[in-house]
């Protein structure tokens, strides 16, 4: 049995003291992580402390990016290392804006996901067409194409910490949602891809979100496909109540 893992995606929406704010709020409202797991990826100025008032709660604390070396003259990055100090051990890795507005590669993705590993941090690892992928049916290939190169050199007990996030690029902020019988097609083509390149047990543990305009009314929907094992949440898991509500939903 896999837990449900539900991870807000702040992007760069929240300040430092709403962040804090939302973490005294939430904090002793949180799921037991048995249940369901909870996390909140926000701006890298405010993952201290937001660690720090996080506490021992199970509310998890993760970063949005960072880099592939663990230190050098990369003005305004941020390593591993640096993560791992401030007990940070959650990142999302490949997120569609970084791929596109930031040009990271399917092979700086590969080189994050090893960062993030050889230090013991989990990684949400993007995945997802675009609208014209999708449109030209390309979409099972895209996803194949970008797990099969984020992969490269990973093991297989490695793989069993990973989280993929399915996030069709045209259903992110926009509204517009992946209807569940699509987004659970996909997450079966992800295990399915994990299956043949690690094995079943590999396949059975790696846990899969859909992400793309998910919000309290429809992540139902989502968690009801045995396949999606929780949602990367980006507006929808700002404001407190509504974060709750998806931690309630995921349950
Ligand atoms: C997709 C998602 C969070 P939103 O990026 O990763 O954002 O839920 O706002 O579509």
């Amino acid at each position: 049995m896999r837990t449900p893992f539900i991870a807000g995606n702040w992007k760069m929406n929240v300040t430092d003291k709403e962040a804090l704010a939302f973490v005294d709020a939430v904090k002793d409202r949180i799921p037991s992580s048995e249940e369901v797991e909870s996390a909140v990826c926000a701006q890298a100025l405010s993952l201290k402390g937001m660690q720090e008032k996080a506490g021992n709660t199970d509310l998890r604390i993760g970063a949005q990016n960072m880099h592939e070396e663990d230190h050098g003259a990369f003005t305004g990055e941020i390593s591993a290392q640096a993560l791992t100090s401030i007990g940070i051990d959650l990142v999302i890795i490949g997120h569609s804006e970084r791929r596109e507005m930031f040009n990271e590669t399917d092979e700086r993705v590969n080189r994050k996901l090893h960062a993030a590993l050889a230090h013991g941090i989990m990684p949400i690892v993007c995945i997802g067409e675009n609208v014209d992928d999708r449109d030209a049916g390309r979409a099972t290939g895209v996803v194949r194409e970008q797990l099969e190169q984020a992969l490269q050199g990973v093991e297989a007990e490695q793989v069993k910490g990973c989280v993929f996030a399915y996030e069709p690029v045209w259903a992110i902020g926009t509204g517009k949602s992946s209807h569940p019988e699509e987004a659970g097609e996909m997450a079966r083509t992800i295990r399915a891809y994990v299956h043949e390149a690690y094995g079943q047990s590999a396949a059975e543990a790696v846990r899969i979100q859909y992400g793309g305009s998910v919000k309290p009314e429809n992540i139902g929907d989502y968690m009801a496909d045995n396949d999606i094992d929780g949602a990367l949440v980006g507006g929808a898991s700002i404001k407190v109540d509504s974060f709750l509500a998806l931690l309630e939903a995921a349950q």
